[in-house]
């Protein structure tokens, strides 16, 4: 008898360490959303726990989760699969200079030949200098490990020491960024910077692009950053080229915003199906 199923392909596989944050617009749930879009098994081991105060203007309400708890999850997953099955992983809301430490360790075990960082400084609502231990850890341990760095306006100006005005400043910044960390910057300039266009920068060493598409609104989107960097983890896992996966990513952000999800919290959050 013949079958008419097709022969089954195993898929990429990629790992997000990330937060969860409750309503589903950010963290956790879009990297899987994005993962499993993009045709890519995706896996999520949990640092943190988000759940906006909608009693207190939507503000953040923060539970870590234990250092055991993060470091138990990350031994299951990289003993379930070996470097040669899972070897990118996306690194999201970190949250605390202990979380900081346990995910640098997981990440000098040497499996991951893909490391994605979105470098979460702060999320929206939250103020500037917040969580000044927290960012500091993040640039002295973390960026030095990444192969990929996502930041965005903000934390492109951060991560630099860097003003950015327009795009040559944002091409100043993604420069330095790169000589900082030895990764594949892709600087976001999103709604901040004036503009018809949503302008982001590339830049890997060598090549220099500026990655352009007309901005859908003035305001920021949730899940944008996320789901960004989402794509191109599960771009790298699929063996895509850097600058490859960066072109796909931005595609698919924008078609996920111009399908935006609306709700009672003060943000739309991007919908990964926007792009079907
Ligand atoms: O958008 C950044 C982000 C990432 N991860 C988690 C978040 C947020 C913003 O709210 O809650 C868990």
């Amino acid at each position: 008898m013949t079958s008419l199923a097709a022969q089954p392909v195993a898929p990429a596989i990629a790992l997000t360490i990330a937060g969860s944050e409750a309503t589903g617009g950010a963290g956790a749930q879009a990297d899987l959303k994005t993962f499993q879009e993009l045709g890519v098994f995706g896996i999520a081991n949990l640092t943190c726990i988000v759940s906006f105060d909608p009693q207190d203007n939507w503000n953040h309400r923060f539970m870590p989760v234990d250092q055991k708890v993060i470091a138990e999850q990350l031994e299951a997953t990289t003993s379930a699969y070996g470097a040669e099955a899972l070897d990118t992983v996306k690194i999201g809301m970190l949250g605390s200079p202990a979380t900081i430490s346990t995910v640098e360790s997981a990440l000098k075990g040497g499996q991951f030949a893909n490391v994605v960082l979105d470098p979460v400084l702060i999320c929206k609502g939250q103020e500037p200098g917040h969580a000044l231990d927290t960012d500091q850890a993040l640039k002295a341990q973390i960026l030095p490990l990444a192969t990929f760095v996502t930041p965005n306006h903000f934390e492109a100006e951060s991560l630099s020491g860097l003003e950015i005005a327009d795009v040559e400043g944002l091409k100043a910044a993604a420069i330095r960024i790169h000589e900082l960390s030895g990764a594949a910057v892709l600087a976001k300039g999103g709604v901040r910077l004036e503009g018809l266009d949503a302008v982001d920068v590339y830049y890997d060493g060598e090549t220099l692009e500026v990655l352009a598409a007309p901005k859908v609104g003035e305001v920021a989107v949730s899940g944008a950053g996320c789901s960004l960097a989402a794509a191109i983890t599960a771009e790298l896992a699929k063996g895509a080229s850097p600058l490859g996966a960066a072109r796909t990513a931005k595609a698919f952000v924008t078609a996920g915003i111009t399908a935006r999800v609306s709700s009672n919290a003060p943000f739309d959050a991007l919908w990964q199906g926007g792009a079907r």
